[in-house]
């Protein structure tokens, strides 16, 4: 009896990602919404800049590379082509929170039936680890060799909490894949947030702390303990609005 496999979602081309990083788990938990869902036919990813560049290889569904930053409004555009189409997004802290702040902020304030998947590593990690709109006060990265000092280059972006002051979003939460509990728990957020869409019930983020080991310069298990113990901290896991669950309960 086979208990374990590969989601239908995922391509069987082998992933690319460093050794430990949890990238790999989120491909997965996407996959398998997509798969639990039965939507594959019908979904269209939309893969962005940075280590996730090669996410159209990995899914086994319709997918576009946009510029960097501008998944949101990619996937707007498909989205009101084609509005029976399910359409994601998978993007970095770097390519969300930075060079895509605008398409982020006014895709939610629209209300764009769309579904995005944020990657937080609090670090750029394709170009090599530069200093991330969501690193950490103090964090060391390749361009903060002192550690990030918030009185020079400001304090880290907080989408979630950003974000869920729009009237346009709908569904917004933060989710970790640190340990099997938060596997379990992003599982359920990534799915809840494609059903959201089926149901034509508005736009949806799901933010997943993830980690960086080669960027860090951790190993993968010392990698996930410091997400533990110094991002889920700042960037707190939890529900930050559901528009339809507040509705239901009025
Ligand atoms: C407009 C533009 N600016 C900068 C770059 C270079 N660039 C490519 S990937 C990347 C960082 C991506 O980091 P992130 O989105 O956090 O994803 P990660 O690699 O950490 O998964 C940068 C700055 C680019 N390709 N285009
Ligand atoms: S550089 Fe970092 S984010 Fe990119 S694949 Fe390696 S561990 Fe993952």
């Amino acid at each position: 009896m086979i208990v374990f496999k590969k989601p239908k979602a995922l391509t069987d081309a082998p992933l690319h990602y460093c050794p430990g990083c949890t990238h790999g788990i989120i491909h997965r938990l996407v996959a398998e919404a997509i798969d639990s869902l039965d939507i594959a036919g019908k979904t269209i990813g939309v893969a962005s800049v940075g280590c996730s560049v090669f996410t159209y290889n990995y899914f086994n569904c319709d997918m576009v590379q946009a510029a960097h930053g501008r998944a949101p409004a990619v996937a707007t555009g498909l989205k009101r082509a084609d509005p029976d189409k399910i359409i994601f997004t998978y993007q970095g802290d770097g390519d969300l929170a930075s060079i895509g702040t605008a398409e982020t902020v006014h895709s939610a304030a629209r209300g764009e039936n769309i579904t995005i998947i944020f990657v937080n590593n609090a670090i750029y990690g394709m170009t090599g680890g530069q200093m991330a709109p969501t690193s950490l006060p103090g964090q060391v990265t390749q361009t903060s060799p002192y550690g990030r000092d918030v009185n020079t280059v400001g304090y880290p972006v907080r989408i979630c909490e950003l974000l869920s002051t729009l009237d346009g979003a709908g569904y917004i939460e933060r989710v970790a894949v640190n340990n099997v509990k938060n596997v379990r728990n992003a599982k359920k957020a990534i799915e809840k947030a494609f059903r959201r869409q089926v149901e034509k019930k508005g736009f949806s983020l799901i933010e997943v702390i993830s980690t960086c080991p080669t960027n860090w310069g951790k190993t993968p298990q010392a990698a996930l303990e410091w997400a533990e113990q110094n991002m889920i901290p700042y960037y707190p896991l939890g529900v930050y609005k559901d528009k339809y669950s507040e509705e239901a309960a009025k």
